[in-house]
């Protein structure tokens, strides 16, 4: 995958050493940044577990069990890939990229992300408020729990996000600037491996599914499949090479935190200038995976009907509340040199999230990383036909992203997917 190696990585943080439960709590109560959270609190007086589910990194939560509120999360990157081991080395600069993405996040739209309270460059640790009542939404959705205010919130944050870091609304020099700092080849290579490619080939190391998908997985990979093939080549290059916006890189509902009535933005470690239709794919892709899975969790019609509709709904509200904020930012801050192409822009927009939104599912059915949603299918026989449907609904948008004549038809796209299952 990569050839640098861990010792070159340790090179550039030579006081690099991976926390443990013990050290943390040493390490927190030797900040000074921190000194007001943990006020007068020795080691004794401190727990940490470590909560890390992802794919990549440590988390602990430091906390004081007798004095509520006294909590924090440290993420701490490996110099390697957690889910593999140690021989995926991985470079440790992904903890500034994602303190860097998180400020300006912050800066941006501060409601919706957890707030920093410190990056250690050394360490390639960021400190974080610790967002104890919430849950990851791919969480709460596998467990059929609705979020009213979500979808509003993605929508806005998306718009805001994705617009104020792009050409439309920073002054050249300043972007180009942006583009540099933001520059994440290591993990922009994950993405390109383990999204645009590695999916639809035969006999892939990383690649792994359901046996009982062997069909459908070979008709994905088949070399007939060209019309798949060719979407895929196309969004893969937009990946690599269109510059729009500082892109979240990740934005699945795993990296969403939420209650009932907030939304947190969290783990931007993927960010780097790309193709804005990126992080809107990323997240109806996977309300559309939660989609296809609730059909084997949820047993009874009327329920389940509901949640659908649900899913549905928020997708809208999504769509729906990007577009109203993109256009109000956009009439707002935009010169005279972008006015003729604003209503082409969201065509592009929509046709871009159609495709990576595609290509976003097919890669949790095959790829080396699934999701709890699928994953959590007790009967392989269930989890398989709700696999295929995601394999089938991830093929028509690629081959048919280009399709979409208008963007005031994109939720109407999207809702018309699932009848494909
Ligand atoms: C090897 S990392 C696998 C996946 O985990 C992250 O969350 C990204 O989605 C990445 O593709
Ligand atoms: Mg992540």
């Amino acid at each position: 995958m990569t050839d640098i190696t861990s010792a070159k990585l340790t090179e550039y943080h030579p006081n690099f050493r991976a926390l443990n439960t013990t050290t943390v709590i040493e390490y927190v109560l030797n900040q000074t940044a921190l000194t007001s959270l943990f006020g007068s609190s020795t080691a004794e007086d401190l727990a940490a577990e470590e909560i890390g589910d992802g794919n990549l990194n440590l988390v602990f939560r430091v906390f004081a069990p007798n004095q509520p509120g006294r909590s924090v999360i440290i993420k701490q990157a490996l110099p390697y890939v957690r889910l593999v081991g140690e021989s995926w080395p991985l470079t440790l600069d992904r903890a500034r990229i994602e303190a860097t993405a998180l400020t300006a996040y912050q800066s941006i739209i501060p409601a919706r992300v957890p707030h920093l309270y410190l990056y250690d460059s050394e360490m390639c640790l960021t400190v974080m408020e610790d967002l104890k009542d919430y849950v990851t939404m791919r969480k709460g959705l596998v467990a059929g729990q609705m979020y009213p205010k979500a979808g509003q919130h993605l929508g806005e944050f998306m718009a805001e996000t994705l617009f104020r870091t792009s050409d439309f609304f920073l002054k050249p020099e300043e972007k180009k600037a942006k583009v540099v700092q933001f520059t994440n080849p290591e993990l922009c290579r994950i993405t390109e491996d383990l999204i645009f490619d590695e999916p639809y080939r035969p006999n892939v190391e990383n690649n792994h599914w359901n046996p009982l998908i062997d069909q459908a997985v070979t008709q994905l990979q088949s070399e007939e499949n060209q019309e798949v093939k060719q979407g895929v080549f196309w969004l893969r290059l937009s990946f690599m090479t269109h510059s729009e916006a500082l892109i979240h890189g990740d934005l699945h509902t795993g990296s969403v935190m939420v209650t009932s009535s907030d939304t947190r933005i969290i783990d931007p470690e993927f960010a780097f200038y790309g193709p804005m239709g990126f992080d809107l794919g990323a997240v109806f892709a996977n309300l559309l995976l939660n989609y296809c899975a609730q059909e084997y969790h949820i047993p009874e019609l009327k329920p389940r009907q509901e949640f659908q509709a649900y899913l549905l709904d928020t997708a809208r509200t999504v769509w729906q509340t990007f577009l109203g904020r993109w256009q109000a930012l956009w009439s707002e801050h935009i010169g005279p040199e972008w006015q003729a192409g604003g209503e082409a822009f969201k065509l592009h927009l929509a046709q871009e999230t159609l495709g990576f939104a595609g290509c976003k599912m097919i890669r949790r059915v095959v790829g080396l990383a699934h999701v709890a949603d699928l994953e959590t299918i007790a009967d392989p026989q269930q989890r398989a036909a709700a696999e295929i449907r995601a394999l089938k609904i991830g093929q028509w948008l690629i081959r048919n992203y280009g399709k979409l004549k208008h963007y005031n038809e994109f939720s109407e796209t999207l809702a018309q997917t699932v009848l494909l299952g």
